[in-house]
């Protein structure tokens, strides 16, 4: 059997449930999970300012025990590449990008999976700030 390599991006700021159940379902569905981890400079290409740095935000993914690898995400159009020098067999994000990468594949499987519900950055972020201003 083929040992099979998994890639999947994000930012993954304030790490929360929902991103364990990402890397955690990816990472079951082959031998090795890579992980393109979004740069902060790349972060503010996508429109997104990051709570925590991408320093610290690789420390973390690395002690996560679902990923064996972090690379930096620089660009957009670096996933082509990546899945041709990682010799990745499935590409996997949440379902909120279900579509924004059917092109890969040609080079690789493509699977979109449901996001979990009820928990995002911008959400814990906000109930973070709502207590602040009333402590
Ligand atoms: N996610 C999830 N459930 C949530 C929140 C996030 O399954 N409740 C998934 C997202 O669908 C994504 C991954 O966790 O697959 C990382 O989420 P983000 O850090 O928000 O990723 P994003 O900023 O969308 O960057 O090139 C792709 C981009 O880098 C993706």
């Amino acid at each position: 059997m083929r040992h099979r390599r998994i890639i999947t991006y994000g930012t993954f700021d304030l790490f929360h449930v929902g991103h364990v159940r990402l890397l955690q379902r990816a990472r079951s569905l082959g031998d090795e999970l890579i992980v393109g981890l979004s740069t902060d400079e790349f972060n503010a290409h996508k429109g997104k300012r990051s709570t925590v740095c991408f320093k610290d935000r690789k420390a973390i993914l690395e002690a996560c025990r679902y990923v064996d690898a972090v690379i930096p995400e620089t660009h957009w159009e670096q996933k082509a590449v990546d899945v041709g020098t990682h010799g990745i067999s499935t590409f996997v994000m949440g379902d909120d990008w279900k579509g924004h990468f059917d092109f890969l594949s040609e080079f690789c499987e493509v699977i979109y999976l449901p996001r979990t519900p009820d928990i995002s950055t911008t959400e814990l972020r906000t109930s973070i700030l709502k207590r602040a201003a009333v402590a």
